[in-house]
């Protein structure tokens, strides 16, 4: 049961897999084609690394930086799935992958694309 107002798995990603009402691990090619998307007009172009969705941004000062976690903390708890982040001053990396499905999901590139539309309008 979603919590009222908050955005269901299933809206944030649209196709789910029907058995598992989960996320479903993309292969490497949809993780490329899915990469291409994300990266386009990507001033830090995103990286897969052992199997994260890996950026890092430099923020004007340690509030922009901590402005940005605010704001994708919130998208976070909305979709129901969580960065792993580091925050040093004005510098946060994040690293996406996703734990339950052992590798990158639709979720995790849903997520990017959140980051990388504030990072868009702010930086
Ligand atoms: N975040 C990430 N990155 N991966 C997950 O698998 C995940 C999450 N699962 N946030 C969510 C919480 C939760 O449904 C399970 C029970 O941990």
């Amino acid at each position: 049961m979603t919590k009222p107002g908050v955005i269901s798995r299933k809206s944030a990603i649209g196709s789910l897999h029907p058995e598992t009402d989960m996320s479903p691990l993309l292969d490497s090619n949809a993780v490329q084609q899915a990469l291409i998307r994300l990266n386009q007009g990507a001033f830090l172009p995103w990286q897969v690394d052992n199997n994260c969705l890996q950026n890092q941004w430099t923020f004007a000062d340690f509030q922009q930086a901590f402005a940005f976690m605010t704001d994708m903390a919130k998208v976070a708890e909305q979709m129901n799935h969580h960065p792993h982040w580091t925050n040093v001053y004005r510098q946060v990396q994040v690293m996406l992958s996703t734990h339950d499905a052992g590798g990158l999901t639709e979720l995790d590139f849903a997520l990017a694309h959140a980051m990388q539309s504030w990072v868009e309008k702010h930086l």
